[in-house]
């Protein structure tokens, strides 16, 4: 009964390793199974009450119409393969019962088998049923009646290493399959035990009598280094915390041995949770009410490590935020779930209108730091990092390595109110800011983003590799691209020059720039590499190299030597060969922002304005490129915009001039 998603939909969430670790939905009560190589997540799905509520529907409680399946194979990347399973399916069900509570899967004799409570049609409560299929992902078939003898919820089932299957429900009690998995055995004893004045006759063994038991529920069994060990919610104080016992015998007696997982911190009533080993690590899968803080009948699955004693214990699990997995550093990092944090960091929701957007965590101090443990940079070459960030405040942070005090990777200023550069508030925006990397980690290693300044809200980082938007030159001269496209450029570092805005980009204004002495000086008949020049109080290196693209992307190029990239002008120089004189041709350019071009010192092109580059933009009066060498040069400024130019030249018939060559 499986329902298709559109193709996009079964596409990896993009979600980064952390808790909540699906976004997208509620999936409470999460119980994972390792098939074929990957971790697949049978939860329940919680959704709202629909509204006016349904005749018999409790207000204010658990609401769930259908199951999902998701699969991981490095439990960071999630994908969603749809529903497998509605109310509506359910032969023996109410199908307007919304009880789709706690299932599991588990897979035998080449099928897989799974495992559903939902109330019943006829009589009272729940029953447990079975839908069969030949893929984890489904389509799965319901088996047309739930199982004979079995009164409950939240299905668990053990496949022992005796060779059989037992299934565990509600409050501990469990009883053998048959091989056909869809029914106890014949022999399965029967207690009759009274509630109120009212006998009932209950099947299976209380695998839980004498142990605490408290409104227990949510039995997940499984054996590990020839110890049984039935783990279950119960009721300590006022709400769920995780136990468990252990036996050596499927069906016990077992003996308590502690707790798993306390009571959540903010009283969520339930918890519900699953065991797996994946790649050799133990995984404890559980849940929150994450994305409805102030409605505990709506929760999200989460993970952490699970860890043994030698004895075969299992050590107290504390919740973390940050949940498993190594992260790769080119994905989104959601640092607001951190592995750690000064006392001080807050976390709160983007939009609390909309909580699947998730949490900004906030640095309010000098010193504050969160931490963000396992990321993974084999993928990251020559990057930068971007980060998503509101601050209060002028303020500056720094992602660091393995401390707070570790090495600087990437520093931050979030207000750009810098020196140099024009000023421009943008207190209390979310905006996303980049840096160079300082340096670049290698492996799997923590990061920790700290402020010495305070006043920080951060959602996420992310570093990215740079796009190669240049390459050194290669020896012996050049042709222009197949276009026409000059892409050899002396490009000298830029010039800062403050505009806040690219409105006062007049003819004028441009001419009074562009010929002002100090920056005339900066151009020359004869350009070298790596030459060092002088503007003011700045010492600026010419570049020789060759662009990647046919625009040549001067922010960027800027950005690589770390220069400023806003209220910058820049000035580039290319020389010319020609074989012979080449007459009427036109120069046609382009350029981010304004600009103004010379061929051999005569001024031919002034392109004023608040420009995007545009191929072919303007184009000069009529020139001659005459035989042997032509220098062109290029003035272009920008306030707020990223820079970039383009240039070629073009015949009497409008046709790119490709008969030159670049020195
Ligand atoms: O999700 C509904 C119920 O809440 C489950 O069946 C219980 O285990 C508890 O988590």
């Amino acid at each position: 009964m499986k329902r298709f998603l559109p193709a996009f939909l079964l596409l990896p969430l993009g979600l980064a390793a952390q808790n909540p670790i699906i976004n997208t939905q509620f999936t409470a009560d999460p119980t994972a199974r390792v098939f074929n190589g990957k971790v697949y997540l049978f939860p329940s799905h919680d959704i709202m009450q629909p509204s006016p509520l349904p005749q018999g529907m409790r207000p204010n409680w658990f609401c769930m119409e259908d199951y999902h399946v998701f699969s991981s194979d490095n439990l960071t990347e999630w994908t969603d393969h749809g529903v497998i399973l509605t109310q509506k399916d359910v032969p023996w069900g109410n199908p307007n019962g919304y009880s789709m509570w706690a299932p599991d899967c588990v897979y035998r004799n080449g099928k897989y088998y799974f495992y559903y409570p939902d109330v019943v049609k006829e009589g009272m409560g729940f029953g447990i049923g079975v839908a069969i299929a030949d893929k984890p992902e489904g389509p799965y078939t319901p088996v047309k009646s739930n199982i004979k003898g079995i009164n409950g919820i939240d299905p668990c089932v053990l496949q022992a290493s005796d060779g059989n299957a037992y299934i565990f429900w509600g409050a501990g009690r469990c009883a053998k399959l048959k091989e056909n998995m869809v029914e106890i055995a014949d022999d399965t004893p029967v207690e009759k035990v009274k509630f109120g004045d009212r006998e009932f006759e209950l099947s299976g063994v209380n695998c839980l009598k004498d142990l605490p038991n408290r409104q227990a529920e949510g039995p997940f069994a499984f054996e590990h280094n020839g110890n049984y060990y039935l783990t279950y919610p119960y009721v300590r104080k006022n709400t769920e915390v995780i136990g468990y016992a252990m036996s050596k015998n499927p069906m016990g007696p077992y003996q308590y041995k502690g707790l798993i997982m306390a009571e959540h911190a903010d009283s969520c009533w339930t918890n519900h949770h699953s065991i797996i080993n994946y790649k050799g690590q133990w995984y404890f899968f559980y849940h929150h009410n994450d994305f409805s803080p102030n409605d505990d009948k709506r929760r999200s699955a989460r993970i952490e490590k699970l860890f043994f004693n030698p004895d075969g214990t299992i050590q107290e699990i504390k919740p973390t935020l940050r949940g498993v997995g190594i992260v790769n550093a080119l994905s989104k990092l959601e640092v607001d779930r951190y592995s750690t944090a000064s006392n001080d960091v807050k976390i709160n929701f983007i939009d609390t209108a909309d909580k699947f957007k998730g949490w900004e965590a906030s640095l309010p101090n000098k010193g504050s730091f969160i931490k963000f443990n396992d990321v993974d940079f084999s993928s990251v070459t020559d990057g930068y990092l971007t980060a998503n960030v509101k601050a209060d405040k002028n303020t500056h942070f720094t992602v660091r390595e393995k401390s707070a005090k570790g090495k600087v990777i990437a520093d931050f200023k979030v207000v750009f109110i810098t020196e140099g550069q024009f000023k421009r508030d943008y207190s209390g925006q979310w905006l996303t800011v980049t840096a160079p990397l300082d340096y670049t980690p290698k492996g799997v290693t923590d990061l920790y983003i700290t402020t010495d300044q305070g006043g920080l809200s951060i959602d996420n980082v992310q570093f990215k590799n740079r796009e190669k938007y240049f390459k050194q030159p290669s020896n012996g001269l050049a042709a222009p691209d197949e276009d026409g496209f000059i892409r050899r450029w002396f490009l000298l570092e830029p010039v800062n020059k403050e505009n806040p805005t690219n409105a006062v980009f007049t003819d004028s204004y441009l001419k009074q720039v562009f010929y002002e002495e100090d920056f005339r000086k900066l151009f020359t008949n004869s350009p070298v590499d790596n030459q060092k020049v002088k503007y003011k109080d700045q010492t600026l290196v010419r570049h020789k190299l060759d662009s990647e693209n046919f625009n040549v992307k001067l922010f960027r190029f800027a950005e690589s030597y770390k220069k400023h990239v806003y209220g910058v002008m820049f000035s580039v120089i290319t020389l010319i060969e020609c074989d012979q004189d080449i007459e009427n041709v036109r120069l046609a350019a382009g350029s981010n922002s304004a600009s103004m071009w010379w061929l051999n010192d005569e001024e031919i092109l002034l392109m004023s304005g608040d420009r995007r580059m545009v191929k072919d933009d303007c184009v000069s009066k009529r020139i001659t490129l005459k035989k042997g060498l032509n220098v062109l040069s290029g003035a272009i400024i920008n306030g707020p915009g990223m820079s970039d130019f383009c240039v070629r030249f073009i015949d009497s018939n409008n046709q790119p001039v490709k008969g030159i060559k670049i020195r």
